[in-house]
């Protein structure tokens, strides 16, 4: 063990991506204290995404209260422009060899806006201003079926945003699948896992997932 920081080695960038309801800010939290337990406090953070902290993110949080309306393709860009806001803080987290969850992230961002099925959004056109954004070592697809959601979900709040209604939620399950298969859009080894199980379950296969990936380089990548 060393404490130079020339020779430490970087933190690890985690995505956990899914639908709306499908227990990822838990699994966030819950695989956050593993690692905590493992490494020590401060060895590991959870990044909210989109972060409404910010002015950007305020934009965000109006829209998703329908408050505000704005164009499909104005939102979008909001959405990217508020992981450009946190790319300097995941990275530096990153290099100070702390390990970043990612509560959601541009997979997210590419799959909803994809799901609306406006004309000029490609998936071409939808990626294009994530491109150079850090690079998760994995991703981790939480997989429900949002019918089963309906009825396994405890959450009193649903439906209350935009984009929480079944049938839309149908069609943005279909986008990430297509957004995270090979050939799509590199975040790293995709991990698919039934997340319509008990929590502890869901758990141990997150921690499987972690585990088995052993992060090389102190270099970051970037989305290409
Ligand atoms: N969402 C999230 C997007 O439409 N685009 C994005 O880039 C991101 C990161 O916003 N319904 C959607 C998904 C969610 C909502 O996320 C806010 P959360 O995790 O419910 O706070
Ligand atoms: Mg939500």
């Amino acid at each position: 063990m060393t404490t130079s920081s020339e020779t430490k080695t970087r933190g690890r960038l985690i995505l956990l991506e899914g639908l709306d309801r499908a227990g990822k800010t838990t699994q966030c939290r819950l695989l956050c204290d593993y690692l905590i337990s493992l490494n020590g406090a401060g060895s590991c953070r959870v990044q909210k995404v989109p972060d409404r902290t910010t002015q950007i993110g305020q934009m965000i949080n109006s829209y998703l209260a329908s408050n505000t309306t704005l164009p499909d393709q104005s939102i979008h860009l909001l959405f990217s422009a508020n992981r450009w806001e946190l790319r300097e803080s995941i990275l530096s987290s990153l290099m100070a060899g702390q390990t970043v969850i990612l509560d959601r992230y541009v997979p997210s961002g590419v799959a909803y806006s994809l799901a609306k099925g406006v004309d000029s959004m490609s998936l071409e056109w939808c990626t294009a201003p994530e491109r150079g954004l850090p690079r998760p070592d994995l991703t981790i697809f939480l997989d429900i079926d949002p019918e089963n959601a309906k009825l396994q979900s405890t959450r009193a709040d649903f439906g209350q945003e935009r984009y929480e209604v079944t049938e839309f939620q149908e069609k943005v399950r279909e986008c990430f699948k297509k957004v995270l298969a090979k050939g799509a859009l590199d975040v790293g080894p995709v991990f698919t896992i039934d997340a319509c199980r008990t929590i502890e379950q869901v758990t141990a296969d997150v921690v499987r997932a972690v585990d088995s990936v052993v992060v090389s380089g102190s270099e970051v990548s970037t989305l290409l």
